[in-house]
């Protein structure tokens, strides 16, 4: 179906003159939809493969949005503004399957509001973090055993290893031998992917509910205040710890260099943009982290990176099946720049340590 007949599926306002690819996530299929009288909407594509179950994750979405709303209001904020809002199909659904079994969603588009692939200033680094903090915060009596678990154990960083190591085994496509050096330096680190689900086990660490995705381009600063009014891509909000929320955005935005930046010696960790998310992190959340939840979050920051590091090389491995690609090799100059990043933050690790206390 021609995507401007996928968006008058919905309970849409005007009349859709162009649906155009936008944004840069790398999991599903997203489009801007500019309607007739200037208003627009977002319309996705949701990544099937991915979210296997679309009932439980637009439920857990529409469960959380609507709690965030009233959240919102409680506190004088402006609910189309600081959450998304799903808008539903003209059944009253909330996606659409269309005749080939693809499953689409509609969103409200936030106006006068934009996402950053690279920090462009330290003031929208620190309002992020107060967002993605507070964010937690606003969830904190959220009753996450209704939540699913849209993707099983997806921060447990020892079954990504173990993942990892199958993907090497089986190298399907005979791409192990060109990765040796990657290879050995998730292996070297391999002791350490179960320390935090290990403080976990053991009631060190509290289980949240948190989001799960906190990077930069997963939040919306509003054009005019620079605050960071929204976050969005609610697919993986489910319970988890906080120093994986705060690791994933310093991964992501305390990094000097891009995610996939094929020069690697432009790659490190910006112990200045590290402090200032620590200071808005705490903030947004409020005095609610434990101290063992602050100590923990230098190694949330590093277990993210090796993660998404050998996640990027797992996909590598099985033929950049999971993560959206645009060049040869994306996924692999993707997993140097993590590695690069972890070595850089053992560099700086006592640092790291200090600015958390
Ligand atoms: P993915 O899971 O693929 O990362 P996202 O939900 O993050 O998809 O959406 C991709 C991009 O689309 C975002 O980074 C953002 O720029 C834009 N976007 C998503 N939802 C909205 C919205 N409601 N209003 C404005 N822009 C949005
Ligand atoms: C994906 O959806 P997006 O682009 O915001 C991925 C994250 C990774 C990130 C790496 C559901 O995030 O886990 O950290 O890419 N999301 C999913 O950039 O796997
Ligand atoms: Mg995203």
């Amino acid at each position: 179906m021609d995507k401007k007949q996928l968006v008058m599926q919905f309970q849409v306002e005007q009349e859709v003159v162009s649906v155009e690819p936008y944004g840069s996530g790398h999991i599903n299929h997203t489009y801007l939809a500019q309607m007739s009288e200037g208003k627009k909407y977002i319309l996705q594509g949701i990544n099937t493969t991915i979210f296997k179950d679309t009932d439980q994750l637009m439920e857990n979405i529409l469960n959380v949005t609507s709690y965030l709303r009233k959240e919102i209001e409680r506190t004088g904020g402006d609910p189309k503004r600081e959450t998304l809002t799903v808008v539903l199909t003209k059944d009253g659904k909330s996606y659409f399957t269309d005749e080939d079994g693809g499953k689409w969603r509609v969103y409200e588009f936030i106006e006068g509001a934009q996402t950053f692939d690279a920090v462009e200033s330290d003031e929208d680094f620190y309002q992020s973090a107060v967002a993605f903090g507070k964010f937690q915060a606003m969830l904190a009596n959220f009753p996450a055993d209704t939540l699913h678990e849209t993707i099983p154990q997806f921060h447990d960083t020892a079954k990504r290893y173990r993942d990892f190591e199958k993907a090497v085994e089986a190298d399907v496509k005979g791409r192990a031998a060109k990765v040796e050096k990657e290879i050995a330096f998730v292996r070297e680190h391999s002791g350490e992917v179960s320390m935090l689900h290990d403080m976990l086990a053991k009631g060190e660490l509290p289980l949240r509910v948190t989001h799960n995705d906190t990077k930069l381009n997963n939040i919306m600063i509003d054009a005019d205040s620079h605050k960071a009014i929204c976050v969005i891509d609610l697919d993986t909000v489910m319970p988890g710890l906080s120093a994986h929320d705060f690791g994933d955005a310093i991964r992501f935005g305390a990094n000097t260099a891009a995610e996939d930046e094929p020069d690697t010696s432009k790659v490190s960790l910006s112990l200045k943009l590290f402090e200032i998310y620590v200071k808005g992190f705490l903030e947004g959340c409020g005095g609610r982290l434990t101290e063992n939840e602050i100590k923990a979050l230098p190694m949330g920051a590093k277990m993210m990176t090796l993660e998404c590091g050998m996640r990027f090389l797992a996909d590598y491995l099985e033929g950049d099946v999971y993560f959206k690609t645009s060049r040869e090799d994306h996924n692999l100059d993707r997993c140097r720049t993590q590695f690069a990043l972890v070595a850089d933050m053992e560099k700086k690790w006592q640092r790291m340590c200090e600015l958390c206390k």
